[in-house]
């Protein structure tokens, strides 16, 4: 009775069975994956996204261990960006289709903003894409937003890792569309796209020109039924804009186009320039360069974010600080001068 109990709690909710699941050898975890075994790639996943150092460093072994030993060639990560109710899963899920359907291998890392709250337990409709979920070539996975390095969950980019290993070619990483989170998650892949509404001019679709850019390809979304003409109107006034800037690499160009997600409407001219532009790339060697410093990116990021945390493991240092900051509270030190105090017990924790 009681198999059959889990069995049932595995299909409602995967995420709660996998947390309490043993590790398994790292072999195990590396010919799974190897053989695009999706239940060992959710399970890798989720290690990943685990806080128990146990976890955290099979996660890590694993991750070393396909970084390596590249098995996957040619793939192509795409960040899909954009205000909030624009369409990006609606987006994903039809183009990702187009793309299954075509045999291309599609992955679709979801940032659920929900999850949050729910602690990534209970899959939100929105995150479901039913359409791709079922489809033979497509992998979906709706990150638990809960631990957050500049508001893309910070396995993310290792989970790209894994899903490539796993067979998967087409990676797509759906952002939150909030604050940072486009520029983490175009940090983490080689072309970044922006959907973008008919009509409404950027300053109110809340858009900054930092964002634009930042897009290697904007679509204007929506563009069937009465909105198919101010569509078009929008995407003109988007490609001036879009003149003004740089392109991010050499030898691309930042284009706009309009298409209906829910019509399937431009999807062959979206293909055609993801295409080209991930080819351009290749050309003058920026795949493989972008890709090295993206890594170099991310090494700062995390030395910035994880060294405080180390810093307080150390219990004279972590002391240090709680009477610094109650004497700045009292008004008896500036914070400069706090920082100076401070710097000394680090130094001799660090033994420098
Ligand atoms: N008419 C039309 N509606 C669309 C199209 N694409 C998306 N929508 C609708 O727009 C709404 C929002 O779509 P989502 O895909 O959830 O948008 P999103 O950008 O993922 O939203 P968040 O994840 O909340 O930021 C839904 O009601 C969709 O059905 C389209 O091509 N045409
Ligand atoms: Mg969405």
């Amino acid at each position: 009775m009681a198999k059959i109990h889990d069995d049932k709690a595995f299909n409602i909710n995967p995420a709660f069975v996998l947390k309490h699941k043993p590790i398994k050898p790292l072999h195990t975890y590396i010919e799974g994956i190897g053989n695009g075994d999706r239940f060992i790639l959710s399970e890798a996943l989720t290690l990943i996204e685990s806080e128990e150092s146990a976890k955290k460093e099979m996660a890590a072994e694993l991750v070393d261990h396909f970084q390596n030993n590249k098995t996957a060639k040619d793939t192509l990560r795409l960040a899909i960006t954009g205000a909030p109710g624009v369409g990006k899963s609606t987006f994903i899920e039809y183009f990702g289709k187009y793309l299954a359907d075509k045999e291309k291998k599609v992955a679709v890392l979801a940032i659920d903003p929900s999850s949050q709250v729910n602690k990534g337990s209970i899959l939100g409709d929105k995150t479901r894409m039913n359409l791709l979920s079922t489809h033979v070539n497509a992998y979906i996975r709706p990150s638990s937003a809960g631990s957050m390095l500049g508001g893309v969950a910070k396995g993310t980019k290792e989970s790209i890792l894994l899903c490539e290993a796993a067979g998967y070619n087409v990676i797509f990483v759906e952002t939150v569309g909030v604050g940072q989170s486009e520029f983490w998650a175009s940090m983490m892949v080689d072309m970044t796209v922006l959907l973008m509404q008919p009509g409404a001019g950027d300053e109110i679709q809340g858009i900054k020109r930092g964002i634009m850019e930042m897009a290697d390809l904007i679509l204007v979304n929506k563009a069937d039924g009465d909105q198919k003409n101010t569509a078009l109107q929008t995407a003109k006034a988007y490609q001036s804009v879009l003149s003004l800037f740089k392109p991010r690499f050499s030898n691309t160009v930042a284009e706009v186009f309009t298409i209906s997600s829910i019509n399937g409407t431009g999807f062959d001219q979206v293909w055609q320039k993801i295409d080209h532009f991930k080819q351009a790339l290749i050309a003058e060697n920026h795949y493989r360069t972008n890709r090295i410093e993206q890594e170099k990116f991310w090494f700062d990021a995390m030395l910035k974010e994880e060294i405080l945390a180390l810093l307080m493991k150390n219990t004279a240092v972590a002391n240090q600080i709680k009477t610094l900051k109650t004497a700045i509270e009292k008004g008896q030190l500036s914070s400069s001068a706090a920082f100076h105090q401070l710097q000394k017990s680090i130094a001799i924790a660090l033994n420098i």
